[in-house]
């Protein structure tokens, strides 16, 4: 399959990504492999950045790809490894994500505002003994046009890996287990789903979507328990850096033993004055259940859509 090809899979049709302009500094290494550039970092006392300099459209979404792997797999509750945007003349905002022993490939989505300059580093949290190396840093361009197909990655989580990028355990308190992707052989489709040991109160979180103010958005999904139980589903409009009245739309579900679908939407609200959240454009999803949920849970064909 030529490159071009395999990206418009990759990025969906009408956005082509290009490699970022990586910088690299010492302690960041980087050499050469089978499948292009690998930059890698032990963990060190500081907090040494990969960093790439981009310049972007004003009033503008674009989307960050990566492919990265650990020394450390599994996901911890201090988000181990973060990306942080710096537009110009604005102060940064950062990003957490889960590792994966194994090559797995990670987006991250951000809206330009009236910046047309952006500093991306990315960097481990030394309070985590670790190796991460990245490769195939990627940027595209995304229309708003593309959020009516599912902006989610691997919603169906049947990828091959045991963590989903895409999610994260939300407390820092680490009271239950992470997120991970398990077999299991009852659903409708695929032989994957995403699972969580609950134990007590806790919430998952995704990555941030693009959102478009005036739009309805829909974040749908498949659901079942070991055991009846509550839970929140959320859809969080909490931006990188909050300020001003909360915006979110939460829905409290039942979900029993049998596979079931449900689905949160509501429209995004226009009021920047009232929530000057919204100006970042971004949202994320979060299912949280309450301290007397016991045994597992498990999701799958997850989905965030815009109409
Ligand atoms: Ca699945």
């Amino acid at each position: 399959m030529s490159r071009i090809a395999f990206l418009l899979i990759v990025m969906g049709a009408g956005s082509i990504a290009e490699d970022l302009p990586i910088k690299v500094t010492a302690p960041w290494t980087k050499h050469r492999e089978e499948g292009g550039v690998v930059y890698s970092l032990a963990v060190t006392t500081g907090w040494p950045k990969l960093i790439a300099e981009i310049e972007t459209k004003t009033g503008s979404y674009y989307r960050v790809t990566w492919k990265m792997k650990s020394t450390v797999g599994g996901v911890a509750t201090k988000t181990p490894f973060q990306l942080t945007l710096t537009p110009d003349g604005e102060q940064d905002y950062t990003y957490g994500y889960s590792l994966s022993t194994e090559w797995e490939s990670y987006t991250a989505y951000f809206y330009t505002k009236e910046s047309n300059r952006f500093k991306l580093g990315f960097f481990i949290n030394p309070e985590t003994e670790l190796t991460v190396s990245l490769k195939n840093i990627e940027i595209a361009e995304v229309g708003v046009d593309q959020f009516k197909e599912n902006t989610l990655p691997d919603g169906n989580f049947e990828n091959g890996l045991a963590v989903p990028a895409a999610w994260r355990a939300n407390n820092r308190e680490g009271k239950f287990q992470p997120p991970l992707i398990v077999p299991i052989k009852d659903f409708t489709s695929g032989e994957k789903s995403l699972c969580v040991q609950m134990d007590g109160a806790g919430e998952i979180a995704s990555m941030y979507l693009p959102v478009e103010l005036g739009r309805s958005v829909s974040f749908k999904f498949w659901a079942k328990a070991d055991q009846e139980c509550q839970i929140t589903a959320i859809i969080q409009g909490y931006a990188v850096r909050h300020t001003g009245s909360h915006f979110y739309k939460g829905k409290k579900l039942k979900v029993d033993t049998d596979w079931k679908e449900y689905e949160v939407t509501t429209e995004v609200p226009t009021e920047t004055d009232k929530y000057p959240d919204l100006l970042y454009k971004t949202m994320y999803l979060c299912l949280g259940w309450g301290k007397e949920a016991k045994g597992k849970i498990y999701f799958d064909d997850m989905s965030f859509t815009s109409k």
